[in-house]
């Protein structure tokens, strides 16, 4: 007998937060007066890194839940956080995140499953066949754990050294494993959750430059070979001594251009005021320009938790109050500042609705789709419950993440929860019917 999802994925102990999830994400939100929802209007998201120690405090998470709709772990998917020792996960902090992403409606960006920084040293002294098997041991502890809930997941970091050369960056997988590392942790990372969307993420890259022709020149031949790869991430790390280049948006699209998703993944700009503002409204019309850039993530929420904390790089100072360039990425996606309220003209709640069809059926079982339709504004997430005759058990989800509580299942998105305005997306799922054939109940779709 096959097992079913709810026994599958970390989304079996997380009923009870689903059905949190579910009223967190009925409030009605204003259209486009935050960066996500803002983002959203051009079917985008706007993401934080976001640190788990902090998500105590109440104005970061205050800050956090209404402006970003998606979030990166800086640090807590890392190899030292999850696999300290051999075959030892540990996943309490990312699933702090994780949980809390979850229930606002937030995707998630998995970060990162192989780098050099931040590895444990059992990995380092490995010999080449041993590091072999812990890496691909590492991506599918990391990757099995957060099935299904991870929308992109960096799945090799910074693996091209800095300079003119464009050569690999030396680290224990470089030098024991060869190039051929990065090919066999995408290929793994495939088949270890087929639903998300698997990046190569570097820094230094964001311009045409050697590295960034480099990194081309990779990905150019994972397409022509079907190596598995989607997203390439474009840290974007600025500061005066490298600035927003001047090709960036030229640099994205040739890499577009090859058939892969480009994102920016860790954006913060050094500096203060107006020229900081304006060094922010250039990344953002960058990726505007380019309908392949999915989404942007700055690599914080506030000033004062930032890597850089010297240089000031973040949308956020540390009270929490917005900068200038806050408003200036606010005005570049489209929003428009107002706080708005539920009469402002212009400005509707946002809806969707979700229509249940029976696409296969057999003996023994049925493929269900459900549809989720936007209304008449964009979403930036959405929920839908399926409930099942009690004799059935799902045996696979896909383009979803199910939650279960009894026989109810909550999907939320896993990738798809961006939606235009009228826009569709859909799930799917197999049933094993075991004895009844009759039809699940959709209930109502939920937006924010
Ligand atoms: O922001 C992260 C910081 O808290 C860590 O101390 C640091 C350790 O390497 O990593 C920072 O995040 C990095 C990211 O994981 C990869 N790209 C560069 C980021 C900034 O250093």
């Amino acid at each position: 007998m096959s097992m079913t999802v709810r026994r599958m994925t970390r989304a079996a102990t997380a009923g009870l937060v689903a059905a949190a999830a579910l009223t967190a994400a009925a409030h009605s939100a204003e259209a486009a007066d935050t960066l996500g929802s803002a983002a959203a209007g051009q079917g985008r998201y706007f993401g934080t890194a976001v640190a788990a120690n902090h998500l105590g405090e109440a104005d970061y998470a205050a800050t956090l839940d209404r402006e970003f709709s998606s979030v990166t772990p800086e640090n807590e998917m890392k190899w030292d956080a999850t696999e300290p020792s051999r075959g030892t996960f540990t996943f309490g902090s990312a699933d702090r995140i994780v949980d809390h992403a979850q229930s606002q409606g937030m995707d998630v960006r998995g970060h990162t499953l192989v780098w050099h920084s931040q590895l444990p040293s059992w990995v380092g002294s490995l010999g080449a066949s041993d590091l072999r098997t812990a890496m691909n041991d590492h991506i599918n502890g990391l990757m099995g754990h957060y099935k299904g809930e991870i929308h992109s997941w960096d799945v090799v970091n910074e693996a091209f050294q800095d300079g003119g050369s464009g050569a690999r960056r030396s680290s224990p997988f470089q030098d024991k494993l060869g190039n051929g590392f990065i090919e066999e942790a995408f290929r793994t990372a495939r088949a270890a959750d087929p639903a998300a969307k698997l990046c190569y993420n570097d820094y230094n890259t964001d311009g045409v430059n050697a590295k960034s022709n480099a990194v081309y020149d990779m990905v150019e031949d994972f397409k022509s070979r079907g190596v598995p790869i989607d997203c390439v991430g474009f840290q974007s790390h600025f500061n005066s001594n490298s600035p927003v280049p001047s090709d960036y948006r030229q640099n994205l699209q040739r890499f577009a251009d090859l058939g892969v998703d480009v994102q920016i993944t860790e954006l913060d700009i050094e500096g203060s005021g107006s020229a900081q503002a304006a060094n922010y409204t250039k990344v953002v019309e960058a990726c505007l320009a380019v309908s392949r850039c999915t989404g942007m993530t700055v690599w914080g929420v506030t000033d004062k938790y930032s890597w850089r904390s010297s240089g000031t790089p973040l949308l956020f100072d540390g009270n929490y109050d917005e900068k200038p360039a806050y408003d200036a990425v606010l005005s570049a996606l489209g929003g428009s500042g107002d706080p708005g309220g539920p009469g402002d003209p212009g400005e509707g709640t946002v809806s969707c609705t979700a229509t249940y069809t029976r696409t296969a059926d057999w003996n023994s079982g049925y493929n269900g789709q459900v549809t989720i339709t936007a209304g008449g504004e964009p979403i930036s997430s959405w929920t839908a419950t399926v409930t099942l005759p009690a004799q059935q058990s799902v045996s696979s989800l896909w383009n979803g993440t199910p939650a279960w509580s009894g026989n109810v299942m909550t999907v939320r998105p896993s990738w798809n929860g961006t939606l235009a305005a009228g826009a569709s997306t859909s799930f799917g799922f197999t049933v094993a019917k075991n004895g009844s054939d009759a039809a699940p109940a959709v209930g109502t779709c939920t937006a924010s």
